[in-house]
């Protein structure tokens, strides 16, 4: 397992002891190439591992029988919804309690120890159990080949008196790492009904979805924007998937809450081709907006649908690969560019507020803005954190990560964490509302121990105003919190990580200004703000969503 996680390209895996896993950390730490890092809790520790992986293509984490297993099973299930490949790694039952009619600790108390690789097959795309080590090696490859090849979260369950049993040796990586190849007919087939859609229309759209990253497809399809020369608009959680800097950039399409003149191109488009679109609920606002598959060529990880036809066994990188060769350029596709950009014009600066006024959602967004350079990895939070983020320019190199399909909150503050274990380069920036920060929080003292400088901005609107704008009620309160004052706890005597609370625009000016020159150790900093200083997009947003959820049900 230790030297399959190395080959696999992993340089740490993320863990929570427990005594049905001890016999197996021991284990993987005597591989030094890969290194074993904590968590306070095994929710947690699958979020980070979930971040890790999207920072690094890959991760795995372990945890303990049923206790453990089960609070990471939510956390898998993000990286199902998410499409990351992580190993979950539970340590079980010693294999001479099975049939031996024993009860065991952590368990449901019953007979019955078969229910966690029940459960983790709904949630994985391979879980297996090892009762046997000669069954290890051949075991723990097909799950990894299968995290691989479908881009999705699996399961290995290792007994605690297998964990230090001998296996045969495991031999070189052979094919591990492969992606499928597309069927060649098929393929080329899916390329030439979308070459001739793509050559027919006047005015062809791009649209990156969230997929696009997941099954390799970034570069081949900026090369074929290029190729065909039209507007590239991309799905919130796509967002940084094509260069924002790029001429032939067009926004965020999020339907009527959308980046300006965005939805408007895509809308009036006669064809758009969506590379790997999650068209849920929430991105089409409650179903109000969704391209029609009439016009649309919908690329699918592993399918294409063009003009009513659907193309099996055709993968989204090479599906984009070789349209990008065989599409041409359209001289007309410039027209939709020419008309966004008249539409820029209008789009004006945000003014600086007063500094010494009370801080405003707007005020603080104006100077998160200018903490985003090249190097930054902004991670945004379920939330108005989402449409804060959605609002920021992402200077080329920039990078942006956002769970919108599964949308756990509470995911950020660990996914953060392995993030920044996964790219200590980057400049790693949270934006994360108070009510989110509730369920992870003593994720951040990993980040003191690790002395990641990751800025951390807290958002203090007194309680679930996403919440508010889709249904309030009495349950959107929350608890306050000394949301600042907490990094004092999380230092202990050892730590230094640094705690600030903003409350104007001078206030948050000064504490950018500390934590950017912080090096050893986390800073948050808790912007306050109003209950309802939210985004205009989350207000309308929010109330289709309500509508959508609001519909009446329908009799047969
Ligand atoms: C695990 C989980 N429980 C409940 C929800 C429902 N939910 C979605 S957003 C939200 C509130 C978020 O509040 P906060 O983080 O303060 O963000 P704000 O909108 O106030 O900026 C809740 C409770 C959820 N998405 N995930
Ligand atoms: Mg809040």
């Amino acid at each position: 397992m230790a030297t399959r996680l190395e080959q696999i390209g992993l340089k740490h895996h993320f863990a929570v002891a427990g005594d049905y896993n001890l016999v197996l950390l021991d284990q993987l730490l005597l591989n030094e190439n890969v290194r074993q890092v904590y968590c306070c809790n095994e929710l947690n520790c699958g979020f980070a591992a979930e971040g890790y992986a999207r920072a690094h293509g890959a991760a795995a984490c372990v945890v303990t029988y049923t206790v453990g297993a089960l609070s990471a099973f939510n956390a898998l299930a993000s990286a199902y919804a998410e499409s990351l490949p992580v190993i979950l790694i539970s340590g079980s039952p010693n294999t001479n309690d099975l049939g031996a009619y024993h009860l065991l600790h952590h368990t449901l108390g019953t007979l019955n120890f078969r229910y966690q690789l029940e459960m983790a097959r709904h949630i994985t795309c391979e879980a297996v159990a090892i009762t046997h080590p000669e069954e290890a090696p051949w075991l723990i490859d097909k799950a990894i080949r299968a995290a691989f090849r479908n881009r999705k979260p699996v399961y290995i369950e290792i007994p605690c008196n297998l964990s230090g049993a001998l296996c045969s040796a495991p031999g070189p990586r052979a094919s591990l790492l492969d992606l499928p190849e597309s069927d060649p007919v098929s393929l080329a087939a899916a390329v030439d009904a979308a070459t001739e859609v793509l050559r027919k229309a006047i005015r062809p759209i791009l649209l990156a979805g969230p997929r696009l990253r997941s099954y390799g497809g970034v570069q081949a399809f900026r090369e074929l924007a290029e190729a065909v020369g039209c507007g590239v608009a991309v799905m919130p959680s796509a967002k940084g998937f094509f260069p924002e800097e790029h001429a032939q950039y067009v926004g965020v399409y999020l339907g009527s809450v959308s980046s300006p003149g965005c939805s408007e191109l895509v809308e009036s488009a006669d064809a758009v081709l969506a590379a790997g679109p999650i068209f849920n609920d929430y991105t089409t606002v409650g179903w109000t907006s969704q391209p029609a598959a009439s016009k649309t060529i919908h690329v699918d990880p592993d399918r294409v649908h063009v003009a009513g036809v659907t193309y099996s066994e055709v993968f989204l990188n090479d599906f984009l690969a070789a349209l990008a060769e065989a599409a041409k350029k359209n001289p007309r596709n410039g027209t939709t560019l020419l008309e966004f950009r008249r539409t820029q014009l209008e789009c004006n600066e945000p003014p600086i507020a007063d500094q010494d006024a009370p801080l405003t959602r707007a005020e603080m967004c104006r100077q998160v803005q200018d903490v985003i350079d090249p190097n930054t990895t902004l991670i945004v939070e379920t939330g108005d954190s989402w449409f804060n983020g959605f609002n920021m320019a992402l200077p080329d190199g920039a990078r942006f990560e956002i769970e919108m399909q599964y949308g756990h909150i509470g995911w950020s503050v660990p996914a953060t964490f392995g993030y920044a274990v996964a790219a200590p380069d980057r400049r790693i920036v949270l934006m994360v509302g108070d009510g989110s920060f509730q369920l992870t929080a003593q994720e951040v003292c990993q980040m003191v121990r690790l002395k990641l400088p990751v800025i951390i901005f807290l958002v203090n609107n007194r309680g679930y105003t996403i919440e508010v704008e889709i249904h309030d009620g009495p349950y959107n309160n929350i608890k306050n919190w000394d949301y600042a004052g907490i990094m004092a706890a999380f230092n202990s005597t050892d730590g230094d990580g640094r705690g600030i609370r903003a409350t104007t625009g001078k206030g948050l000016a000064s504490a950018i200004q500390e934590a950017v020159a912080h090096e050893t150790g986390p800073t948050l900093i808790e912007c306050t703000i109003d209950r309802d200083d939210c985004t205009k997009q989350l207000m309308e947003w929010g109330s289709r969503v309500a509508a959508a959820n609001g519909r009446a049900p329908v009799r047969a």
